[in-house]
């Protein structure tokens, strides 16, 4: 590996466990943010640019070995909100690693691209059998994030690999989450995994800790070198105790995208997001 990682939402929730993780495993990080990274770490670089701003990601991505795209969006919102921030900033990440001759590039997406896909009666669901069926306009941004990479890597030759992630969060905090959390220690491993596979060409893998409750297949992530270290189950008498064990006939636990699905996110019931440069790190603005 030769040149810094470039971490778009680097100040975000997942960009800040990348900024603490990836260093331990030899990478250098290029931080790049809407917003100032107040607690920088040494060696890290910094730029504060907009990732739909397509100069400013040239200009941020020369000499970086890959890129690691987390901005955007982090959850429903209006419609020109999403397709500005999520689905504008990813192409502008790849059209930017591509001018650049950066081959690997890793993107955040998500469990709600196909968050309407119902549980199966048994067994673990593969991502191969999980197409796009998103579940919000979020949803399908991360269907249109797919796609992108996808003609990037059949059209350009770039390596691509979109995890569709779970429930990143410090730790669970409902009894779905107990099936799709992915802890920070295991999101830095899976991203480590997606930037040293050799050759993945494209790939979509869900991306979750190894939890007890699983019911998103992890072999494909496996396949390309994820080894997770930790498991939901240890905060489940805890959550089980205040929420009850999961009715699996609910639509939160019946179906991937959980109450992503539900009357709850219609798009209409979610207010503007406030202007890019009034939104605080880790607000989740930026994932
Ligand atoms: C996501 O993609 C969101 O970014 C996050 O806020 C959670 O809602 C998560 O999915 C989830 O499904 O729990």
């Amino acid at each position: 590996m030769s040149g810094p990682v470039l971490v778009t939402g680097a100040a975000g929730r997942i960009g800040t466990a990348l900024r603490g993780g990836l260093p331990e495993r030899g990478w250098a990080v290029r931080c790049l943010d809407v917003v100032p990274i107040v607690d920088t770490r040494p060696g890290e670089e910094q730029v504060v640019a907009d990732a739909t701003d397509l100069a400013a990601m040239e200009d941020a991505v020369a000499g970086a070995s890959a890129v690691v795209h987390l901005a955007g969006i982090s959850g429903e919102s209006t419609w020109p909100a999403i397709s500005h921030a999520n689905i504008e900033g990813t192409y502008c990440a790849l059209e930017a690693a591509r001018r650049a001759g950066v081959s690997r590039v890793v993107l955040a997406s998500s469990n709600h691209a196909t968050g309407y896909t119902p549980r199966p009666d048994g067994g673990l669901l593969r991502e191969v059998d999980a197409p796009p069926r998103p579940d919000t306009y979020y949803g399908v941004a991360k269907v249109a994030m797919e796609a992108l990479g996808s003609l990037y890597v059949d059209r350009y030759g770039l390596d691509v690999v979109c995890l569709r992630i779970g429930s990143a969060f410090p730790e669970p905090t409902t009894v779905r989450q107990l099936s799709t959390w992915l802890s920070p220690r295991d999101q830095v491993a899976l991203v480590d995994a997606a930037l040293r596979a050799p050759a993945p060409g494209f790939a979509v893998v869900w991306g979750v800790s190894a939890n007890t409750r699983n019911w998103w297949d992890l072999t494909a992530a496996r396949a390309l070198g994820y080894e997770p270290s930790d498991d939901a189950e240890v905060f489940a008498s805890a959550l089980v105790e205040v929420h009850g064990e999961p009715d699996l006939t609910d639509p939160v636990h019946a179906r991937v995208g959980g109450e992503y699905t539900t009357a709850e996110f219609d798009a209409e019931r979610f207010e503007p997001p406030l202007p890019r440069g009034d939104i605080a790190p880790g607000s989740g603005a930026d994932r």
